[in-house]
């Protein structure tokens, strides 16, 4: 287990692009906006390297065809682009060009590359904003034969003043009954190069295979790209807060000796960035710490996020002698601080929706839609995180009669709400 994230580069393991660099003094450029090519030949994103091959996308993986535009990989001059069309869009215009994804063909790769019966090592990422929504136990079931260690992503956004050790000791509980409960564990972030040194560090001293697995959006090719950064490499996969970013494997040589995948992720189904539309997402993939609101609530109040959910403290109201009143509770909410919170009545809360649905930022997708509510019982006092795949968690007490609930937009699989022990 690691507990320093200030690790230098280790000498042993300094890249040959690196020594290239400061030799001749060249600085790696990217000569068009459609070529990327690395200064050695052999180092970095490496997916057309073998020239016998199909040409593959070097943002997405995915192999080029000029055949279908709706398709993935779309390339009118194959032999000119490094990108497809869908990638160059995501990446230039910032815009998603809506195309046929098929769950299945990721399933596929990841099948495809656990078959081999050769050592290899999977980093399986998971995003601390949404830990529970981020997992996938299939997957990890899958991996749990080969060697793994779990890169909890996106510490950037948790609050600093959490102890490094803590947020360890959460994560192997949280893992405790998975079977890669014993995996190694590093906490990274790829906005944060204190973060990224430990990974590239991992990384270069391995000369077998790995790959980089985990659900859409978790941050795995930012990752790899932060990691190319840093060892002066080009960041040259494509990443976004659309989900399914990369669609096939992406080869990445850090050195000659050693082959790094990334790979797709599968979309997350159970989250709410599902029931909203693209121009909404970034509410839920944002680079800046989380904040932390405090609400002191009577039972029968709400807090609604935005015009997408919403949380209830239903009832237990604690009555004190002393003061010959009721007792508010707290509820603390770690939310994006963009996220608009608004506290009304209970029983107001299906009108306000229904009044404000056209109005209330970020909105679903379909204002009809139904919703679904989830109650919690409690009946003795601890501290829970409730967690809400897209939106953060709500840390209280709980104690004996305490009812709270949240409610959901009803989609084809559901958003994930869950309860954990609380981390703060
Ligand atoms: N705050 C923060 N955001 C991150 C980090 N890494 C990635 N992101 C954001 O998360 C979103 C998804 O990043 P990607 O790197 O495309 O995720 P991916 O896991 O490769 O996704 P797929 O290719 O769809 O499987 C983007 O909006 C990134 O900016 C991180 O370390 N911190
Ligand atoms: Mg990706």
């Amino acid at each position: 287990m690691k507990f320093s994230n200030k690790v230098k580069l280790d000498e042993n393991v300094q890249d040959k692009s690196l020594k290239v660099e400061t030799n001749s003094n060249t600085k790696i450029k990217q000569k068009s906006k459609v070529r990327l090519i690395e200064s050695t030949p052999g180092i970095g994103n490496t997916t057309n390297f073998n020239s016998n091959e199909p040409k593959k996308c070097i943002g997405c993986g995915k192999q080029f065809q000029n055949t279908n535009d709706k398709q993935p990989g779309f390339s009118l001059n194959i032999e000119k682009q490094d990108l497809c069309l869908r990638c160059f869009k995501i990446k230039y215009y910032n815009k998603l060009v809506e195309q046929e994804i098929n769950d299945q063909d990721f399933i596929n790769i990841i099948d495809e590359i656990n078959s081999t019966t050769k050592k290899i090592r999977y980093y399986y990422v998971v995003d601390i904003f949404d830990l529970p929504g981020s997992r996938l136990t299939w997957l990890e079931k899958l991996i749990s034969k080969k060697e793994v260690v779990i890169l909890v992503n996106k510490i950037d956004l948790f609050p600093k003043s959490v102890k490094k050790l803590k947020i360890f000791n959460y994560i192997n509980k949280f893992f405790e009954d998975s079977p890669i409960r014993n995996s190694k564990i590093i906490l990274t972030s790829s906005i944060k190069q204190d973060y990224v040194y430990s990974l590239v560090n991992e990384l270069k001293s391995v000369e077998y295979d790995q790959y980089i697995v985990g659900i859409s959006n978790a941050g795995k090719s930012s990752l790899i790209n932060a990691c190319l950064k840093l060892n002066k490499q080009i960041p040259s996969i494509i990443t976004s807060k659309y989900v399914n970013t990369t669609l096939d494997k992406i080869k990445i040589n850090f050195t000659e000796n050693n082959f790094v995948y990334d790979t797709p992720g599968l979309v997350k189904h159970n989250h709410i960035a599902i029931a909203t539309a693209p121009n909404y997402w970034y509410f839920f993939f944002f680079q800046k710490e989380i904040k932390q609101v405090t609400y002191q609530l009577n039972a029968g109040q709400s807090i609604f996020y935005g015009g997408l959910a919403w949380f209830t403290f239903e009832q237990g109201q604690v009555f004190s002698e002393k003061n010959g009143k009721e007792i508010k509770t707290n509820f603390h909410l770690y939310v994006n601080k963009q996220m608009p919170l608004h506290r009304t009545k209970a029983i107001n809360a299906q009108i306000y929706f229904k009044k404000n649905r056209h109005l209330l930022v970020p909105r679903l997708l379909n204002s009809d839609i139904t919703f679904e509510t989830k109650v919690f019982d409690y009946d003795s006092e601890r501290k829970v995180n409730l967690h809400i795949s897209g939106l953060g968690w709500i840390t209280f007490k709980t104690y004996k009669g305490l009812k709270v609930s949240v409610t959901v937009p009803k989609t084809e699989y559901g958003i994930k709400v869950s309860e954990l022990d609380a981390l703060i």
